[in-house]
């Protein structure tokens, strides 16, 4: 008896010990050095009818515009948010390969052989529902913006129609009202968008890029009449700039997928600051 002791306990503490350091939770190391911090306070969220007028006026004889509801943008109204880190840029092909390596979760559709091109790599991730954008997320230590949260990085506090103002430029932005020059790269690579951060204008107060355009992203804000759907932000390279708005938002069913939808995320300052 004495012997069997003497085996099985070092067999137990060795197995405990092994058991004990592989559950590991699923996060990553947390690196909140490529966000930027946006502070507490108010900030103006929505439309006014005056600003959505020329717009509707434009657009909303033409398909797919002619259902849009800008009335619903209005009114505009002031919205306390506490403060947060947002992703400075989409998550790219880069970020999102350490998290497949890590929990094995399936590649993109658009990873040839199941790894990006290294020509992906600085390009946001897409064909990812927004389940699987909230698992990434979580496993970074982050989570997705509500809708409040993605508008207000977008247009800073004073309610900006655009990121950078309130006048559109074809300059500033990926989109389909864009210098040619400038969205060709993506115009010859239709599943992979823009490189991050190449669009030079397309910049927020608060020093976030591409929310104006490049492609569309997921929020974690869902339909109230549908929860099935949620809220979409920003334009992509191939919507006009009545996308590109900040205020603008589609719903789009949660468990779909597009070679135009990415994402980024977010943290509470707090949390943040307590790593
Ligand atoms: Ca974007």
């Amino acid at each position: 008896m004495k012997t069997f002791f003497k085996i099985f306990i070092p067999i137990a503490l060795l197995v405990f010990v092994f058991v004990g350091t592989s559950v590991k939770p699923a996060t990553a190391f947390k690196n909140y050095s490529n966000m930027e911090m946006v502070p507490a306070g108010e900030f103006w969220m929505g439309s006014a009818p005056e600003e959505t007028k020329g717009f509707k006026e434009k657009y909303g004889n033409r398909e797919p515009y002619k259902s849009y509801p800008f009335e619903k943008e209005q009114p505009k109204r002031k919205v306390f948010l506490k403060a947060f880190l947002i992703d400075r840029h989409e998550v790219t092909n880069r970020e999102y390969l350490e998290f497949v390596a890590a929990t094995g979760h399936k590649p993109p559709v658009n990873w040839e052989g199941g790894s990006p091109s290294s020509e992906q790599l600085d390009h946001p991730a897409l064909f990812i529902s927004q389940p699987e954008a909230a698992a990434y997320a979580r496993w970074a230590g982050k989570r997705l913006p509500t809708e409040e949260e993605w508008e207000k990085a977008a247009r800073g506090p004073d309610g900006l129609i655009f990121p950078w103002g309130n006048a559109f430029d074809p300059f500033k932005a990926a989109t389909a009202e864009s210098d040619l020059a400038f969205i060709s790269g993506a115009l010859c690579a239709i599943h992979s968008g823009n490189r991050v951060e190449i669009a030079p204008g397309d910049v927020s107060p608060y020093g976030v890029h591409d929310m104006a355009g490049n492609v569309r992203e997921w929020t974690s804000s869902a339909s109230q009449e549908s929860p099935s759907l949620v809220v979409i932000k920003g334009g992509s390279w191939v919507d006009l700039s009545v996308n590109a708005r900040a205020a603008h938002r589609e719903y789009v069913p949660r468990d779909g997928t597009s070679h135009l939808i990415g994402f980024r995320c977010v943290v509470d300052a707090d949390e943040a600051s307590s790593h």
